[in-house]
């Protein structure tokens, strides 16, 4: 069938049902852009394609569907990096779209070159530029599906000259196909190994989330075995927070219930989770991870398995249809040994470790440190973190989607909300970019628009992002409710000042003057100023209310103390030595 070579690309993306794509506009895309409209596919005009690519993942993250990011070739595709890495430690099926500067010049330095493959080749699960015109939609049909498959974004290169060219062709079949469910005598010896457990526990990982049923499966299963289910960092919608087995997640700032539960298990069952080394590092002072107990560890990615931990089992393959397997072959008895002993251990961890959760209100300095004893004197009237949290939990609903940043307000956040769904909550993940939290949230409410969603970001990171309130308030963009936490530093960066740089403050202060909803104003949208916790609780009940019945966004600035929790890195990190020595009289003017 003849066509042009836009129509074959926008007939192919109609057939993978991909209508959401986010970016900034540039002539590159314009052929396709152009008739975008006509096939049912909306694009998202936004203040910076690296917002833009975070606006992607959280919308795909929170359907399921792929959406699309494109760009202008060069500068308008290098903005995306940040976001494309992020999607791909997030595990986010999205196709990127790359305009390349024309093969006719490409080489001659003209405007807007950029090797644009290697750019993306570490950032990417699969990628491939078009050969020829008469490839295109071969091409982008195969990326699409690669992203899928991998679970990972995926790029296609179009040299743009290839556009407007006219092609005879058919567009390709979409070629679905099951996922692998598991090796047959892997999930038997997994089943035996649980069924005669004494302590068998369940670490969800984002996987469950992705796998159709998975997280339904794994309630399935922990119900038989009665074992605890932590979920890993960051995958804290991987399993039901209102049941009885949930232990909350693993990793920095996690549940303390769940830690404690893991480091007795004698089987752990590692689903759809790659073990990142992150995810288990000591919490509370706690090293949790179970050494000598046998672990079992499913991913659908098979060079994912044994990476990090040692491990007993491996299975390839989707975590629903694994879990499902596994229960199909417990024996009568499985679970059965001291179960009852261990409910009530499950039960007893988890409520003290709620009420010590409840009554945490400061942050603690370690040994030798005071920053967060001044912190406190300086302002007494502030609330500190966790009465923000506190006061949030109180008006946040059940149903809400909510986004986190990175910082130390955020990271604090992780032992507070839990989610009795999948797809509830959007963490910035181990790529770990600041900037995360308001574009997320707004991709997530684009494709939820009925769910209430609510983006979380320190005042440092929402600077990264602050520049989509001028993209947001436009009457096609849906209503959201975004809470800055104003500590007027980059907090999590001058806990490790006072840690182990001696207080030496070097890009920690952030500018007084700013009133980010004095600026959420001046876009046209609704900014408000909370400094005690009931105006926090009422800010966010109204907002919430304004987000959903009255289509407005509200940008809610949480005014709260610079006390400062736990490190992200102390893995990472060490007092610095001196052994040179370094002065300022050393420093010569430049010859210029
Ligand atoms: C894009 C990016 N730049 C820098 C960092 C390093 N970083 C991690 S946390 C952080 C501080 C965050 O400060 P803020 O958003 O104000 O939150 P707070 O810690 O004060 O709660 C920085 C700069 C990062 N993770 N990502
Ligand atoms: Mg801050």
């Amino acid at each position: 069938m003849k066509m042009t070579t836009e129509e074959a690309f926008v007939k192919t993306l109609q057939r993978h049902g991909i209508q959401h794509a986010f970016g900034i506009i540039g002539s590159a895309m314009m052929p396709i852009s152009d008739i975008f409209p006509k096939a049912g596919i909306k694009f998202w005009d936004c203040a910076h394609e690296g917002s833009a690519g975070m606006m992607s993942d959280g919308y795909t993250r929170a359907t399921g569907k792929m959406s699309m990011m494109i760009a202008q070739n060069g500068p308008g595709i290098t903005n995306f990096v940040t976001a494309v890495k992020t999607a791909y430690w997030n595990h986010t099926p999205l196709l990127l779209v790359t305009p390349q500067a024309a093969n006719k010049t490409i080489g001659q330095g003209g405007f807007q070159e950029m090797e644009q493959m290697n750019l993306f080749a570490d950032c990417v699960a699969y990628q491939e530029e078009v050969r020829d015109p008469s490839r295109i939609a071969e091409t982008l049909n195969r990326v699409i599906m690669q992203a899928k498959r991998a679970s990972g974004p995926a790029q296609i290169n179009i040299p743009r000259d290839f556009w407007t060219q006219v092609i005879d062709i058919e567009i390709p079949e979409v070629v679905e196909f099951e996922v692998p469910q598991g090796g047959e005598n892997a999930i038997t010896r997994a089943a035996e190994m649980l069924s005669t457990a004494k302590f068998p526990v369940i670490l969800n990982g984002a996987g469950v989330v992705l796998a159709k049923g998975g997280i339904e499966a794994s309630r399935v299963l922990a119900e038989r075995l009665d074992a605890p289910v932590c979920v890993g960092y960051q995958h804290n919608d991987a399993f039901p927070g209102n049941h009885p087995l949930f232990a909350g997640p693993l990793g920095y700032n996690g549940s303390k219930a769940g830690m404690e539960l893991i480091s007795k298990a004698d089987v752990v069952l590692c689903l759809g989770t790659r073990l990142n080394p992150f995810s288990t590092l000591p919490g509370y002072g706690i090293d949790y991870w179970p050494k000598e107990a046998k672990i079992i560890q499913v991913d659908i990615n098979a060079d994912r398995i044994g990476l990090t931990k040692k491990v007993t089992v491996g299975i390839v393959g989707d975590a629903a249809k694994v879990a499902k397997a596994i229960t199909a072959q417990l024996t009568e008895t499985a679970g059965d040994t001291a179960r009852a002993d261990r409910t009530a251990l499950i039960a007893q961890t988890k409520s003290a470790w709620a009420q010590e959760l409840t009554s945490m209100t400061d942050e603690q300095d370690d040994p030798g440190t005071d920053w967060n004893v001044r912190a406190r004197a300086a302002k007494p009237d502030w609330m500190s973190p966790r009465m923000a949290w506190r006061a949030i939990q109180a008006a946040l609903p059940v149903e809400a989607i909510i986004s986190s940043d990175i910082g130390n307000n955020c990271a604090i956040g992780n032992a507070y909300p839990s989610f009795n769904e999948g797809r509830k909550y959007l963490a910035p993940g181990l790529f770990g970019p600041c900037g995360y939290g308001l574009p997320a949230i707004v991709g997530a409410k684009i494709g939820q628009p009925h769910v209430p969603v609510v983006g979380f970001a320190g005042d440092g990171a929402f600077g990264i992002s602050v520049n989509e309130l001028t993209a947001i308030g436009r009457g096609d963009w849906p209503a959201i409710t975004q809470i800055v936490f104003r500590n007027y530093q980059w907090g999590a960066e001058k806990r490790n000042s006072t840690l182990w740089f001696d207080d030496n403050f070097v890009g920690t202060e952030l500018d007084e003057q700013v009133s980010y909803a004095g600026i959420a104003q001046a876009c046209g949208l609704q900014g408000v100023v909370a400094r005690t916790q009931e105006e926090l609780t009422a800010a966010l009940a109204k907002a919430i209310d304004d987000q959903m019945n009255h289509g407005k966004t509200t940008l809610i600035e949480a005014m709260i103390n610079q006390e400062l929790g736990d490190p992200f890195r102390r893995d990472a990190m060490k007092p610095p030595v001196s052994v040179a020595g370094i002065d300022a009289a050393d420093m010569r003017e430049p010859a210029v």
